[in-house]
């Protein structure tokens, strides 16, 4: 009797695993966190419906997102990251967003430079 259920739990299992991978996707942002706090930031602000994994990686600037397309749009996600004042890849946040972070995670922007005498 043991024996079915055990037998029965991995079928399911099983079919589990392959359900999963075949819906999920995984992409790697470029996201410009500068500390723990950062990490938790953006990875909070991807902590929605449809998302499985998300992992920061702070010394590569690198966001790892295992989402489901069907449940949730990446451009979704990457305006959350936005929102949150973090650029993502080549898309600029708010500056408005920006300026709320905590001074130290304001990390450098690109566009900063220039008219400084
Ligand atoms: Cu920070």
């Amino acid at each position: 009797m043991k024996k079915i259920i055990v037998a029965a739990l991995l079928s399911v299992a099983t079919f589990a695993g392959t359900e999963l991978s075949a819906q999920n996707t995984t992409v790697i942002l470029q996201v410009p966190g500068s500390c723990e706090m950062c990490k938790k930031r953006i990875e909070t602000a991807v902590d929605v419906k449809g998302v499985k994994v998300a992992d920061y990686n702070l010394e590569k600037k690198e966001l790892e997102l295992t989402y489901n397309p069907q449940k949730v749009d990446l451009a979704f996600l990457k305006q959350e990251i936005l929102n949150m004042g973090y650029d993502v890849d080549s898309l600029k946040a708010p500056e408005e967003a920006y300026k709320k972070l905590d001074h130290c995670c304001q990390y450098n922007r690109n566009h900063d430079h220039g008219s400084h005498d």
